[in-house]
C-alpha cells in the first residue's frame, strides 16, 4: 500500500508537488484543486490510511501546530481559516491516507456540505 499510495509518494518525492514545509514527520504541499485561495494539505510522511487508524496521541497535535504555522506564513491567521480532516465515505475522503486540510483566503460557509 505504501509504495503505490499517492501520498506517500508524494512525501518521497516521487510525485511532484508545491511544498510549503517539512520536517523530519510531516510535509505540507498545496492541494492540486484548491477549494479557497489558501488550500494546503498536511500529512504525515509514514503511511496512516485516515484518522481512525492514528495509534499516538501526538501525531494530530503536530500536523494541527505545523497548520497554524503555515497560517502565520500564509498571511491568513488573523482574518482566520478553517482546518479539516475528511474520514472514509461519509466524510468525504478520497485519498487514504491521512490529511489535514488548511483552508483560507475567503470567507468559508458553514455548515459543510
Ligand atoms: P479528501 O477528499 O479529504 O481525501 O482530499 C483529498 C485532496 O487531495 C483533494 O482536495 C485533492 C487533493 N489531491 C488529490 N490528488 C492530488 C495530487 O496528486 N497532488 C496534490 N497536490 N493534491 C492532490
Amino acid at each position: 500500500m505504501a509504495n503505490s499510495c499517492l501520498f506517500c509518494r508524494i512525501a518521497r518525492h516521487e510525485i511532484p508537488s508545491t511544498v510549503v514545509a517539512e520536517d523530519e514527520r510531516l510535509m505540507a504541499f498545496r492541494d492540486v484543486h484548491p477549494q479557497a485561495p489558501t488550500h494546503i494539505l498536511i500529512i504525515p510522511k509514514a503511511h496512516v490510511d485516515s484518522l481512525n487508524d492514528v495509534g499516538e496521541f501526538d501525531l494530530v497535535g503536530r500536523m494541527t501546530r505545523m497548520a497554524v504555522a503555515i497560517a502565520e506564513q500564509e498571511g491568513i491567521a488573523r482574518r482566520g481559516y478553517r482546518t479539516v480532516i475528511n474520514t472514509n465515505a461519509d466524510g468525504g475522503q478520497t485519498v487514504f491516507h491521512l490529511h489535514l486540510h488548511l483552508l483560507g483566503g475567503r470567507s468559508l460557509g458553514w455548515p459543510p456540505g
